[in-house]
């Protein structure tokens, strides 16, 4: 049986990559997970965790050099997603050594534990997706924008501390499928969402705060940053469907791929679209708050994914308002299930 392993297991997409591979695969799905991580977005697999019904975790930290080394040497996974991340553009401003450490040195810890291992194993060779972000091209001017839109050789213009740390992941992911011919390959994926989304990201925040109103544990207003964004939404489970087909169909070492779905809008949209959904949205103000806008904002996020399209078939299925619609309905039966929680 084949086994993947997931670094960022507890995370949104981490969660969902292991529900779609415990569906659609028969493989073993290993995660790692450090000893304190939440574990809300994987509650429903800890059952068979118990059972050892295909689900293991593992404890360890990406900046923890021994306990990479120790699991991945015992596991030898065959497919590795490294997804794990200090993954909040904004918390980056204040975070920013944090950051860089997580997602450069910690991809490189990575990286460099699978290295050596296979070099003590030659028959060992793992297939690796290495996630990096559409955030790596930052601030693109509107004249320089092609019409196509940002295809994989646009420039990297970071605009965080976050993207600068992404630029890195994605240079490592290809320098160690050039340098050493490890089947490496980096994913820019734009803006993903769905169910348990983090609420420190614009439509999810915009998501928790409706269903917060609504529950009447806050006042009708919900608080917003940067409406003029233009973003191109994809929802998370095509986004980890495309991870599975990314690392199962043809795999090339060091190719790099913009990934992103098909529905493109501004982040004021996006906010319109949940207040409609809303059964306040006659009630409901909207207030700028200055603690949610960035110094510098990613503001053309449309993306090019022909080159992944053609490699893989892979297409978006899930329709954007269907995406709204499940976050705020997995917001709602949190909160009803919790009750008060930080209000973001
Ligand atoms: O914070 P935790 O303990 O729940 O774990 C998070 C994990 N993570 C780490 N795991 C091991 N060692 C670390 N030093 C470390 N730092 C963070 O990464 C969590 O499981 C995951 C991040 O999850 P989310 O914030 O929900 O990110 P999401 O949306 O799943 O993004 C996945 C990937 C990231 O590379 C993003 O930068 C990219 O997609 O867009």
């Amino acid at each position: 049986m084949k086994k993947a392993f997931i670094t960022g297991f507890t995370g949104m997409v981490g969660s969902h990559l292991a529900d779609f591979l415990l569906e659609n695969t028969d493989w073993e799905v290993h995660g790692l997970l450090r000893w304190r991580s939440p574990l809300d977005n994987v509650s429903h697999l800890l059952e068979r965790v118990n059972e050892e019904d295909r689900v293991f975790l593992h404890y360890g930290d990406i900046n923890d050099e021994a306990s990479m080394h120790h699991i991945l040497s015992q596991l030898k996974p065959d497919y590795v997603f490294h997804l794990a991340a200090q993954s909040y553009p904004l918390t980056s401003f204040d975070s920013p050594v944090e950051t860089l450490n997580t997602n450069i040195v910690g991809t490189c810890r990575v990286l460099e534990t699978l290295r050596i291992i296979m070099q003590t194993d030659s028959s060992y060779k793992p297939v690796i997706h290495v996630c990096a972000s559409s955030e790596v091209f930052g601030k693109i001017p509107k004249e320089k924008k092609p019409e196509t839109g940002i295809h994989e050789d646009c420039p990297f213009h970071p605009a965080s501390p976050y993207a600068i740390s992404k630029v890195g992941t994605d240079l490592l992911g290809r320098y160690y499928a050039e340098a050493y011919g490890m089947t490496v390959m980096t994913t820019r994926m734009f803006t993903h969402t769905g169910p348990r989304r983090g609420d420190v990201f614009h439509e999810s925040t915009f998501a928790k705060q409706i269903a917060l109103i609504e529950a009447g544990l806050i006042p009708p207003v919900v608080k917003v940053g940067n409406l003029d964004s233009l973003r191109t939404y994809a929802d998370v489970r095509d986004a980890v469907r495309a991870y599975y087909m990314l690392v199962t169909m043809n795999p090339i070492p060091g190719e790099y791929y913009n990934i992103g779905g098909s529905y493109t809008c501004t982040v004021g949209d996006t906010l319109h679209t949940l207040i409609n959904m809303s059964t306040m949205k006659n009630q409901i103000k909207v207030e700028t708050d200055p603690e949610r806008l960035r110094p510098i904002d990613a503001d053309l996020q449309v993306p090019d994914c022909r080159k992944f399209k053609e490699h893989t078939g892979w297409e978006p299925e899930i329709p954007f308002e269907q995406t709204m619609e499940d976050l705020l309905n997995y917001w709602r039966e949190k909160i009803k299930k919790t009750g008060v929680t930080l209000t973001r």
